[in-house]
């Protein structure tokens, strides 16, 4: 997809402050932070959003779950942080490559808004 912005920063076309790459998926630090640490972990892979996620991508997603701990781990959330996927309009979510936003470093509160 060469008009979405998260495949252009995961082929390194437009800069991001990385966190974590491998082959397969990348953590870059939210231009907005909602929180003291706020990073987004997304697939390279080009997946819209989580309702578009196929058998095939099992794989893929089990990959960054797997990940999540570690990262965490890496920006020193040892007291817990949120994970979080906006999916859809109702979701609130802004940019149709999926994403996991990963936030820590202040008390969140439930309901979210
Ligand atoms: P959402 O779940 O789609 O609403 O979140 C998109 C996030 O992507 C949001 O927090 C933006 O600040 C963030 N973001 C970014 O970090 N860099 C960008 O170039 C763009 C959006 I566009």
């Amino acid at each position: 997809m060469n008009d979405c912005i998260f495949c252009r920063i995961s082929k390194g076309e437009i800069p991001s402050n990385k966190v974590y790459e491998d082959d397969k998926i990348l953590c870059f630090h939210d231009l907005d932070p909602q929180a003291p640490v706020h990073v987004l972990i997304i697939p390279k892979k080009h997946i819209a959003s989580l309702d578009d996620v196929g058998e095939e991508d099992k794989e893929l997603l089990g990959h960054i779950m797997t990940k999540v701990k570690d990262i965490a781990k890496t920006l020193g959330l040892e007291n817990g942080y949120r994970l979080v996927n906006n999916c859809g309009e109702d979701g609130f979510q802004t940019v149709k490559h999926i994403h996991f936003h990963l936030l820590g470093k202040r008390k969140m509160t439930w309901p979210p808004g």
